[in-house]
């Protein structure tokens, strides 16, 4: 049978839909179906096509995400059908209330259980995503109810909305609905990047979300990281959809929209409110912040039966979780030293209950951040505590400002000792410059020696170490190898018993590891990791005390920051000082036996990297290898033992695959990395 090749028109067709699908896998289902690499050279094609036959390009093809001109202004738009909003509930009781309203309306007796559909609430921005034979026409925000505004070019370039639904049998008109929000992850690199820029953070991914969406220039919106999750549909002209909420959004799905994860129907208002705890539970590890769960009966029937009482439904709630951000006042900053000596000023403010607990401290964690907020004592506050995370101060409310608010001013006399504080140029912390000389890095100093990481003394809580400190019987760390049994005991809360056993626990770890006993020193920015890697590379401490910056650069994972602190903490006498005093009480360690080549565990073994890598650089990954023996080639041939490839890789792979060497991803790699230094 002869066969004709595509026209350009059905090539084009082809790479769309090709394209459309990897789409929808990629950011609707979270489940990729190529690699990126693949995609791209797909999209390459599709645009380098389109550039030949430009009279073939339409707007819902994958290349017009992001195009045309920065807007004058968002135009308004009326909602066909308005854009309600939810009545809330705030405890069980408004639950049952709520469930009680529906059986009554619905002429149900109460021991006939209705049917809810249950998902999260996600904190974003409502939105209106409106299709005309399936190609997306309009995005508009929720505005008032009734009217908002036109946000179609921004709306376009968000890769989870499809800009043509999938399948077919969709409704000529069909209106959906539902919420952009910026997962937490996207939040998170954003604000990162945007300090590191010296730009203005976001206070939250709900503010992130709003202030991205009411951006002028659709460019600016297409580098935001955000989505889109469909939970309702507004206008429906001239085809049918399915007679229960939940299924409707299964059919979204199908046509290529995102829907929460977590959305199902239950029976009965019990079964809700445990839907309601248990995501409860894992809220702090959804990837998206949610601030409750929305109950819809599910019967599209019942719902008309129920209809609206003002701008909400009386068939939906929205059970509201405890508020991540409350509003108080700083009524003070106060300012505390830390083990390296960084002065930290902390907020003491007038208490007030959010995310389910008491708050009346906060960390304002250095200068830098009190000027950028432009914190002043008076001030009202947001406050904001999610999860286990330390709250934080998230902005002002500056229109409440107080005449006489009080400006921020860092001590220039270290708060516990006296010396004085320095702010040194480049670097965040202000710091005293009194040392060990002051009570409060010695008392940090000695918690971090006595650590389970480091000397691990059990027994020696904080508490405990102040007490000492305090009350002398601690002066320097070796101090604590000459404590007396009568002493100890004599102290609150101890008794012969406890004092026995801390003695013993103290004697125990005169006997220890060389790099537990180096991060024990509490050098700043050596953690267990840099301790390992300097031990390993030189061997002994007289090495590392000898090392001079350029040889200790020479370690893997120390940079000229880490090579600095390392150099200037063992040129100080008195640290000095304290290390023989250690060593003279009797902590000692095993000599470390250093590798020698053969033993060296992956001697002889020639690595190449290919493709990327997300957590280490190439360098780095490099090094690493090295360390371990290995030789790292930078090309493919026979005498490769194992190939590590990263997503993108190419010709590299394809001729490993083809010699039947050993391939292997970064996980494996970090594998192998973790497994030597178990053994080290
Ligand atoms: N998950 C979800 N959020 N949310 C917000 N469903 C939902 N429904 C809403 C709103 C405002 O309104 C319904 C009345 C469609």
């Amino acid at each position: 049978m002869k066969t004709h090749s595509p026209t350009v028109e059905q090539q084009i067709e082809s790479l769309r839909s090709t394209l459309q699908s990897h789409n929808h896998r990629y950011y609707v289902l979270d489940d990729p179906s190529v690699p990126d690499a693949e995609y791209d050279r797909l999209f390459q094609q599709l645009k380098s096509l389109e550039q030949q036959f430009p009279e073939l390009v339409v707007p819902d093809s994958p290349t017009q995400r992001v195009g045309g001109m920065a807007l004058e202004g968002f135009s308004q738009i009326t909602h066909e059908m308005p854009m309600l909003s939810l009545d809330n509930a705030f405890n069980e009781s408004d639950m049952q209330d709520f469930d009680r309203r529906v059986h009554e309306r619905l002429g149900l007796d109460l021991d006939q259980p209705v049917v809810y559909g249950c998902e999260p609430k996600l904190d974003g921005i409502a939105v209106s995503l409106l299709y005309r034979n399936g190609i997306l026409e309009r995005g508009a925000t929720r505005g008032d109810g009734s009217t908002g505004e036109d946000i179609t070019l921004n709306v376009r370039t968000i890769p989870s909305i499809p800009l043509r639904l999938l399948g077919g049998d969709w409704p000529l008109v069909l209106e959906v609905r539902g919420e952009i929000y910026m997962p937490k992850q996207g939040f998170q690199s954003f604000n990162e990047r945007a300090l590191k820029q010296g730009e203005k953070p976001f206070v939250n991914p709900r503010n992130a979300a709003a202030g991205s969406l009411r951006q002028l220039d659709p460019k600016i919106t297409a580098r935001r990281p955000l989505e889109m999750c469909a939970y309702s549909v507004g206008l429906v002209e001239q085809g049918s959809l399915p007679e229960s909420h939940t299924e409707i959004l299964l059919q979204l799905q199908q046509w290529g929209l995102k829907i929460n994860p977590e959305m199902k129907a239950v029976e009965g208002v019990a079964a809700c409110l445990e839907y309601y705890l248990q995501l409860s539970e894992r809220r702090n590890q959804l990837p998206y912040e949610i601030d409750g769960i929305v109950f819809k009966v599910n019967d599209i029937l019942q719902q008309r039966k129920l209809g609206f009482v003002s701008r909400a439904p009386r068939w939906a709630i929205a059970h509201k979780f405890p508020a991540q951000e409350e509003m108080t006042i700083l009524e003070d900053v106060e300012f505390q030293v830390g083990r390296t000596g960084a002065v930290t000023p902390v907020a003491r403010l007038k208490p007030v209950f959010v995310g389910g607990v008491t708050v009346s401290n906060a960390t304002l964690h250095n200068m830098d951040e009190v000027e950028r907020l432009d914190v002043r004592i008076g001030d009202s506050v947001i406050i904001r505590r999610a999860g286990d995370v330390i709250p934080q101060i998230v902005s002002v409310i500056l229109e409440q400002r107080p005449v006489d608010a009080k400006i921020v001013e860092l001590p220039s006399d270290c708060p516990v000792c006296g010396a004085l504080v320095e702010r040194i140029e480049g670097e965040a912390a202000a710091r005293c410059s009194g040392g060990l000389s002051c009570g409060a890095q010695r008392k940090e100093a000695i918690k971090h020696y006595v650590s389970r990481k480091a000397m691990d003394i059990d027994g020696l809580g904080d508490k405990l170490v102040e007490l000492l400190v305090d009350n002398g019987q601690i002066k320097q760390l070796y101090d604590l190898y000459s404590l007396e049994h009568p002493k100890v005991a004599g102290l609150e809360r101890m008794g012969d018993k406890s004092a026995e056993n801390l003695l013993q626990a103290i004697e125990k770890s005169r006997f220890t590891t060389l790099p537990r006993f180096l991060y024990g020193l509490g050098i700043r920015e050596v953690g267990e990791t840099t301790a390992k890697s300097l031990v390993r590379y030189f061997g002994s401490l007289e090495a590392i005390r000898e090392a001079d910056e350029e040889q200790l650069q020479a370690v893997p994972d120390v940079g000229p920051i880490v090579a600095h602190h390392v150099r200037v903490f063992f040129q100080q006498p008195h640290n000095l000082e304290i290390l023989d005093g250690l060593i003279a009480a009797g902590v000692h360690w095993p000599v470390v036996e250093l590798p020698t080549v053969d033993q060296q565990p992956l001697n002889g073994k020639t690595y190449v990297l290919t493709g990327t890598l997300e957590t280490l650089t190439r360098g780095e990954a490099k090094e690493k290898l090295e360390q371990l023996g290995a030789k790292v080639s930078g090309s493919v041939s026979k005498k490769t033992d194992c190939l590590v490839a990263g997503p993108g890789a190419g010709s590299k792979l394809t001729k490993a695959q083809g010699l039947g060497i050993d391939v292997i991803d970064e996980p494996q790699l970090l594998k192998i990395f973790e497994d030597y230094a178990e053994a080290f």
